[in-house]
């Protein structure tokens, strides 16, 4: 050890043991990969920590956890339901729980302990989780509701049904209350109060699922809410999915859009300390009415409020309910409770409107300023009885009128009548829209900005990710994206957010979400998405196209489906967790099964559905294109798709330790990788089929294109790309999932970075160039056919996303989860700097490079107990410096070698500063 290095190690010894406060923390525990999850069915959790210290090479020797039924237990360092002991591992992620079998109810509080390399820790901060109501004898809880209309609702069409009240008073018995949980499901969508306090800032919960096979519950602890004596506790139910917008004219109340009437299942539990229990749970002594100032809710057409009918006092004590009716024992929905580990949707920014403008003599225009989703918040007094009316779009018309043909058949309109009070807050419950414009009408007075709010409604998650460049093009893509993404996730991901649809698309994820997994922690909303597509999956082995599948659409494709693939692969690379490939892959393999047998002949999948689908069309008006030229062949997609699921099944059955398997895949995937090339490379011109961008990418992307080719193939890529698209963006939404990964992976970065900068048709620059806030459905959104033209999908960003992280930020993950971090920016000219970073699962990685007189300069941070490969662009080792020296000079810097321009180090954790001459 050199003396430098020693002196720092007694000067550490020293100030660690002198001061209590130590520079590395334990923190962000989380059980599942949640925050402190109540009512979990898990029983052996997996616990995770991060390790946060600015010194570099930390490392983490040994962990010991402690798990205690009590905070007192925990406190006095007590676990009474699971001692790890001393475990010598570096492992800080998914630890699974080894204590005590877990019962219904139990509280788990949880702690750990590390040594690291440089010093023994102090105890963690405390987390906890607790498990929910496992068996169905532990619900004495009944559904209940009402299943029939009100005479206002409509049951055709377009549905209309008021929201549902449902009360109940109840007295708690005269001893000290200890604890009180509620475990509540409301279908389609509930608000719960105790004592007129909301539970919780949830909006849209539970989370929607297909009803008929599985139904989300939440927990919460109410014990703050709980009064002595008298306590009330109310509910309203809106339809969400479960209550279903439209209903065929002929067809009443059938399909997969009708699940049932609203319908309520609530437990309370009040524990008291001499460990008696009190439960109040949902039945037919609650009281329901519809009665009430939700006329009508509904996520396509908006809800519709009359201040009027307001239930004064409704989730409070001693409310007269003598009005109200008996809620009735109701069907349970077919679906399984499980209690809901994926985050809740909540309000999660509040924007304020830029500007507002007259239309005529009653008509204002208010204008958000970005396209967003979620609802508008309305502060109005005036006259009682007086209704204002707020209807909502992305775009004006040039008259500056609302442009709704692209919303279709919703009716996204919100209206609110006046009780005559004062001042008059109001916002929806049970709908939301996505907007940027609102039209305003009936408002008393002048309409001002200061009367409204947007609210900005998604899954609760972290932004995980940051990312900036030098380019103002770039950044404001990039910004598009992100208002795109988080408007897109709604306990599902959908396809948009404003017109009659709003349905998880399989297709538009597949790479995608690895993309959207560097903006925000997404793990839990995707690990749910999988089991919604799983239970999708039918008899046969068929995998939809839409999950949850409110849309029944079994088209048997390999484009769409194989998002289920493709997505585990990203759970487990981005966030470390196996999980999802541990319990999909039988299902997953029946699909390929299902395939196998019915569509694959002479190992070629010919049949696909969508084509390279929003392949740029030739002429604005046109929805796809209809050029030939443009056209990749069915089989090309299928059967590509067909050899990168092989992989990826191989890849897994490998995990999973299924040796079998391993071998049937590898040799199907020769097998199939043999006949396509046989009959669709023609080793003259090096091309596949007739020679697009998509067909030549993805069979090079996927390992399909024998090595003597491949420049070749490249080639005619480039040469596409240049002469026919005029270095614009030359795919659908298939071939973007690697046109930028591919061109820059063989060597032109130069076409991706123009690809992302041009401001003209057909790219996503031409959107910002014509005032786009999100992504649109099509690259002509502002001259197509609207019946197909959301100017908020995300699904064109194919690999954009990952590009900009993994590439020009040189963030990307070498082992699952970035333990170990592969950091090789990719720096093209044109660029001079960027600056991006992400919290991993271990901790914040970040990445800032700039180009300055001639150096490149990179600042790093890697977290601790992982380590990083870096690569820096330069010609010659000792060009390269670190905190200024020479980096091969420095401790804590391992020169590895030369490679393909870049100077290759592996480093341990901690901040770093390299730089080097510009080549
Ligand atoms: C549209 C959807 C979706 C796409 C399908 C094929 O209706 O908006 O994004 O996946 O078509």
């Amino acid at each position: 050890m050199k003396k430098k290095s020693i002196f720092f190690v007694l000067l550490s010894m020293f100030l660690f043991s002198s001061c209590d406060k130590i520079n590395k923390e334990i923190t962000d525990l989380r059980c599942e990969y949640a925050i402190n999850p109540q009512g979990i069915d898990i029983l052996t959790p997996r616990l995770s920590w991060k390790m946060v210290s600015d010194e570099r090479d930390v490392k983490q020797l040994s962990y010991r956890i402690l798990v205690a039924s009590s905070l007192d237990l925990l406190n006095a360092d007590t676990g009474d339901l699971w001692d790890s002991g001393i475990v010598e591992s570096d492992a800080s992620q998914n630890i699974v729980y080894a204590g005590q079998a877990l019962k219904s109810r139990t509280n788990c509080y949880w702690k750990v302990k590390v040594t690291t390399n440089k010093d023994e820790q102090e105890w963690s901060e405390t987390a906890s989780w607790s498990i929910g109501l496992l068996n169905d004898a532990d619900w004495k809880a009944q559904w209940a509701g009402l299943d029939k209309a009100s005479p206002d609702d409509v049951l055709k069409g377009k549905t209309r049904l008021a929201a549902r009240y449902l009360r109940k008073e109840f007295e708690t018995e005269n001893k000290t209350v200890k604890s009180a949980t509620l475990y509540i499901s409301g279908l389609g969508l509930y608000e719960a109060y105790i004592n007129g306090s909301r539970i919780g800032d949830q909006v849209f919960s539970p989370t929607p699922t297909d009803y008929d096979k599985s139904v989300k519950y939440n927990t919460f602890d109410v014990t703050k809410l709980i009064a002595g004596g008298k306590n009330a506790i109310g509910v309203t139910l809106g339809n969400g999915r479960y209550f279903g917008m439209r209903f065929d004219d002929n067809q009443e109340l059938t399909g997969r859009q009708y699940f049932g009437f609203p319908k309520l299942l609530a437990q309370l539990e009040i524990t008291y300390s001499d460990g008696s229990l009190q439960t109040v749970a949902s039945d037919d002594s609650w009281k329901i009415t519809t009665n009430g100032p939700i006329r009508a809710n509904n996520e396509y057409d908006g809800e519709e409020y009359d201040a009027t009918k307001e239930l004064a006092g409704w989730n409070k004590v001693d409310y007269d309910d003598s009005a109200w009716q008996a809620a009735e024992l109701v069907a349970a929905p077919a679906g399984k409770l499980e209690g809901q580990l994926n985050p809740n949707i909540k309000i999660m920014e509040t924007i304020q409107p830029i500007s507002i403008s007259q239309l005529n003599s009653d008509t204002y225009i208010l204008d958000m300023g970005q396209n967003m989703v979620g609802w508008l918040q309305m502060t109005v007094s005036g006259e009682k009885g007086k209704q204002v009316k707020l209807r909502f779009s992305e775009v004006l018309q040039p008259d500056g009128s609302l442009y709704l043909a692209n919303i279709r058949g919703a009716q996204v309109t919100d209206s609110y009548t006046l009780k005559g009070e004062k001042s008059e807050t109001w916002e929806p419950s049970f709908t939301y829209h996505g907007f940027r414009f609102v039209e305003i009408t009936g408002f008393p007075g002048v309409p001002t900005v200061a009367h409204f709010a947007g609210k900005v409604i998604y899954d609760e998650m972290e932004n995980t990710g940051r990312f900036e460049s030098s380019d103002t093009t770039v950044n404001q893509i990039y910004k598009n994206a992100y208002w795109g993404i988080r408007g897109n996730y709604r306990g599902m991901p959908t396809d948009c957010p404003q017109r009659d649809e709003r349905m998880g698309w399989l297709g538009d994820r597949a790479v995608g979400s690895q993309g959207e997994s560097f903006v925000f922690d997404n793990h839990l909303l995707y690990a749910k998405w999988l089991d919604d597509i799983e239970e999708s999956q039918r008899e046969d082995g068929s995998i939809p196209d839409v999950a949850p599948n409110y849309w029944p659409i079994y088209s048997d494709n390999m484009t769409w489906p194989g998002a289920y693939v493709i997505i585990a692969n990203m759970l487990y690379e981005q966030f470390g967790d196996k999980e999802p490939i541990v319990k999909h892959y039988d299902s997953m393999k029946r699909w390929m099964s299902y395939i196998r047998s019915k569509y694959v002949k002479d190992n070629i999948m010919a049949k696909d559905t969508y084509g390279d689908w929003c392949m740029p069309p030739e002429s604005p008006e046109l929805i796809h294109s209809e050029d030939p030229a443009r056209k990749t062949d069915a089989a090309v997609l299928g059967t590509t798709f067909y050899f990168r699921m092989l992989t990826l099944l191989e890849k897994y059955a490998k995990m999973l330790g299924k040796s079998d398997d391993v071998q049937l895949f590898a040799d199907e995937a020769t097998a199939v990788k043999a006949s396509f090339n046989a009959k669709y490379l023609n080793t003259e011109t090096m091309q596949y089929s007739n020679n697009t961008v998509t067909a030549n990418l993805l069979a090079l992307c996927y390992g399909m294109t024998p090595e003597e080719y491949q420049k070749g193939v490249f080639d005619n890529i480039v040469a596409k790309t240049l002469d026919d698209f005029k270095g614009h963006v030359s795919t659908g939404l298939v071939g973007a999932q690697w046109l930028m990964r591919g061109l820059t992976d063989y060597g032109r970065p130069d076409i991706a970075l123009k690809i992302v900068t041009n401001r003209d048709y057909p790219s996503w620059g031409y959107m910002v160039e014509n005032d786009a806030t999100t992504i649109w459905e099509l690259w002509n959104g502002n001259t197509a056919d609207p019946g197909m033209n959301s100017h908020n999908h995300v699904m064109l960003l194919g690999d954009l996303v990952v590009w900009f992280y993994e590439y020009l930020g040189g963030i990307k993950a070498a082992e699952p989860g970035f333990k170990k971090i592969e950091m090789k920016p990719c720096t093209p000219e044109g660029l001079n700097f960027v600056n991006a970073s992400l919290n991993s699962v271990y901790g914040k990685i970040e990445s800032a490079w700039k180009k300055e007189a001639e150096t490149f300069i990179w600042k790093i941070t890697v977290p601790a107990n992982t380590t990083a490969v870096v690569y820096i662009p330069a010609t010659a080792e000792n060009e390269v410096s670190e905190s200024g020296k020479q980096a091969s000079t420095v401790e804590d810097v391992k020169f590895v070698e030369l490679r393909d321009g870049y100077a290759v180090y592996e480093i341990g954790s901690g901040k770093y500063n390299f730089s080097a001459p510009c080549k």
